[in-house]
């Protein structure tokens, strides 16, 4: 496997940090029995969940499972909007703070409980207006403002699913998202503020509608950036295209979301009735169509935000993710809504004006929970501690990781400078399908290990696969697996093994598949472990029972905490007219965990100045797929390896740009193509 380096080194990691005796004490969950009695009956354990949420109707049956297709909740009645407001402010807290926001003008607004209800409400009533309905599917494509959470809650009132496609994507993303989930209406913002400058998003969504999105009927604009020149808090809105206004298809936000009603009745969901859809990258490259329902993804994201991040009354609760992704969805708006949680959202870059823009937020705010990801904290330690050391973030008390493996050098810096030594960290692996964290550590309880997402959550059971489908599970667990001890009776020697991630039951928050194709959701993630889910990463057990995780297998890269296919890359790269062939792999970095390194071919009859065009093709994939996907080196060649079958050997490519020995190359159709590419990158890259 080719993450058997990684594994070598994860493994070394000897350290070990208990929860404080403090800590553990005032936990909302402290009690190792958790995990055995959730194991015992783990319907019990979820219907539990389920019941602190608000039922129009109450379920009368927990699951209905048929592999690949779970019912959660069945006969329940619900809306997940009324579950994240209404009832708070009906329980007398329609004071209380719900959103903290700030722009990265520095502009900020703090939102309560009860704003919120009349804002979504009238949000809500707009979109009825605009002719949303019931099952009517609404993309957004919107910057960190309070507006786009409010607008999820919104559809979510109304029985819409919503579609939020990440501000950063391109017109051509945007434009196959909205065609896949054939949306109804779009809702954009003239711009958003990024790094001292605006993303042009009407102007990229004018170009996606121009390459044709057939279902959009309206498009409704929040004013953010302002018209260049407009003041915000003492800065002003530079250049950027607005786009053209087409009268009949476009609706300003201000002409009609301010002149609705406040009172705007929530729509009775069936628990199984859809909620989102939110696209992944899949390995071949057309994106998925990740689907969530109502009853069972609520009860998930509740239950692990209350007790993973161990949230309080109190707490200031900070997750640093964009609502583009699937943490945006589960913990800045639903867990922690759900929860009646006091949320931080920040619209910008972490270092506008300057790299301590992060601790400056935790400062002002006083935030106690904070929730980032390792390619952020890896860049925050590049650029040094004197950025967190000059700010109080003496609040903290909770700090949590994910997207990525974690490495233990990052862990240990997150611990001690931004920690100070005294937070637990939670490292929570899950994915866009699992709806909610399903591996982690619980702060009361967990005894956590650098690198290591240490446990499955309760009622959670996690294997390790080999290559033809065995459980070789090493340790049932020191906590979470099968034996559910307490820890003492867990065996301590015994080699640790590597091989494939599965989880083996049904849990409430995983996606109801791709849309409208469950041939491919069988394919990718039930076919290949029958009667397992497949998630498609790698990981490893250790004696002592605790998950390490070790990226995917297949070939989707994860590029600063986002999926990104090699597919999809290639097919921007063949789209260009110079290229004829092209093969993508994700190479190891130190800052973003795997950056993009490209190898192409140039059509035989095109002459080109080798700079010029590298710089031009790293620019075409990031205008068809967004900057995301500008690969870091795209070396020109005049060979790929490819297999007889004429496959190409991605793994050989990751070997050259990793500079590692070469592996086997007995089933290369031209063993010296390796070596003609190795020189090329290596002199190219010195
Ligand atoms: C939540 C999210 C999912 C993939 C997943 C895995 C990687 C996420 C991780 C982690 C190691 C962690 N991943 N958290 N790997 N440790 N704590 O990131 O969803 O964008 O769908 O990505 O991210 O490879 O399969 P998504």
């Amino acid at each position: 496997m080719i993450m058997s380096r990684t594994i070598d080194t994860l493994l070394e990691e000897s350290r070990s940090f208990p929860p404080s005796p403090e800590f553990a004490a005032r936990a909302n969950v402290n009690d190792p029995g958790i995990y055995s009695e959730a194991l015992r009956d783990p319907q019990a354990f979820w219907a539990k969940w389920a019941d602190s949420l608000h039922w129009f109707q109450r379920w009368h049956t927990v699951l209905e499972w048929n592999l690949p297709d779970a019912k959660w909740f069945v006969g329940g009645k619900l809306n997940a909007c009324y579950n994240c407001i209404d009832r708070h402010v009906e329980a007398g807290n329609a004071l209380r703070t719900a959103f903290i926001w700030e722009g990265e003008p520095g502009d900020s607004r703090t939102i309560t409980y009860g704003e919120i209800l009349i804002e979504v409400s009238k949000i809500a009533n707009a979109l009825k207006e605009l002719g949303v309905q019931h099952g009517d599917r609404v993309c957004i494509y919107m910057p960190m403002v309070p507006e786009l959470a409010m607008t999820m809650l919104a559809c979510a009132r109304i029985g819409a699913a919503h579609s939020v496609v990440f501000g950063g994507f391109s017109a051509d993303s945007l434009q196959e998202r909205i065609n896949d989930a054939e949306a109804k209406v779009l809702i954009t913002a003239d711009g958003g503020w990024r790094r001292g400058g605006v993303v042009p998003l009407k102007k990229i969504v004018d170009q996606a509608l121009d390459l044709g999105c057939p279902s959009i009927e309206r498009v409704l604009v929040l004013e953010r950036a302002g018209a260049p020149g407009t003041i915000t808090n003492g800065l002003a809105t530079p250049e950027y295209d607005r786009g053209a206004w087409q009268e009949g298809r476009d609706v300003r936000w201000a002409d009609i979301v301010s002149r609705q009603s406040d009172v705007c009745d929530c729509e009775p969901m069936d628990s199984e009735d859809l909620l989102f859809i939110l696209y992944t990258s899949g390995s071949t490259g057309k994106p998925k169509g990740i689907v969530h329902t109502t009853g069972g993804y609520l009860t998930g994201v509740a239950a692990t935000t209350k007790w993973v991040f161990d949230l309080k009354d109190d707490d200031v609760f900070w997750c640093t993710a964009d609502c583009g992704w699937v943490t945006g969805h589960s913990y800045v708006v639903y867990g922690p809504l759900a929860n009646g949680a006091q949320v931080v959202i920040y619209e910008g870059a972490p270092d506008a004006p300057d790299k301590d823009r992060f601790w400056r937020i935790v400062e002002r705010h006083g935030v106690t929970v904070l929730y980032t990801a390792p390619t952020a904290i890896r860049t925050f330690m590049k650029w040094g501690d004197a950025y967190p050391k000059r700010c109080d973030l003496s609040s903290l008390r909770l700090l949590g990781s994910v997207g990525e493996p974690i490495n233990p050098e990052a862990w240990m810096w997150y611990h001690e400078v931004i920690g100070g030594g005294r937070c637990p960290i939670v490292d929570t692996w899950w994915q866009t399908e699992t709806g909610s964290i399903l591996i982690t550590p619980l702060p009361g309880i967990t005894t956590t290990k650098p690198g290591s997402a240490t446990q499955p959550f309760p009622a959670i059971r996690a294997a390790i696969i080999d290559e033809a489908g065995n459980d070789v599970t090493p340790v049932q667990g020191a906590l979470g697996y099968y034996s559910c001890a307490s820890g003492s009776d867990a065996p301590t020697t015994g080699p640790a093994v590597g091989g494939y991630l599965a989880i083996l039951d049904p849990w409430p928050s995983m996606t109801r598949g791709i849309w409208r194709d469950p041939e491919r959701f069988f394919d990718v993630y039930w076919k290949r472990f029958p009667g397992r889910y497949f998630p498609g990463d790698g990981a490893k057990v250790d004696h002592e029972g605790y998950f390490w995780l070790l990226g995917r297998v297949d070939d989707v890269m994860l590029v600063a905490g986002h999926n990104i296919s090699t597919m999809e890359v290639e097919s921007a790269l063949v789209d260009h007219h110079a290229v004829a062939e092209a093969a993508v792999i994700g190479k190891s970095h130190d800052v973003k965990g795997q950056a993009i390194a490209a190898f192409v071919i140039i059509r035989s009859e095109i002459r080109y100045e080798s700079d010029g065009l590298i710089a031009e093709l790293k620019a075409h994939c990031a205008a068809k797929i967004g900057a995301i996907a500008r690969p870091d080196d795209v070396i020109i060649t005049a060979e790929l390896p490819k297999t007889r079958s004429g496959k190409i050997m991605r793994r050989l490519l990751r070997d050259v740009a990793e500079g590692r020995a070469l592996g086997d190359t007995t089933t290369l159709a031209d063993p010296a193509v390796v070596n003609a590419l190795r020189e090329k990158y290596e002199s190219e890259e010195g």
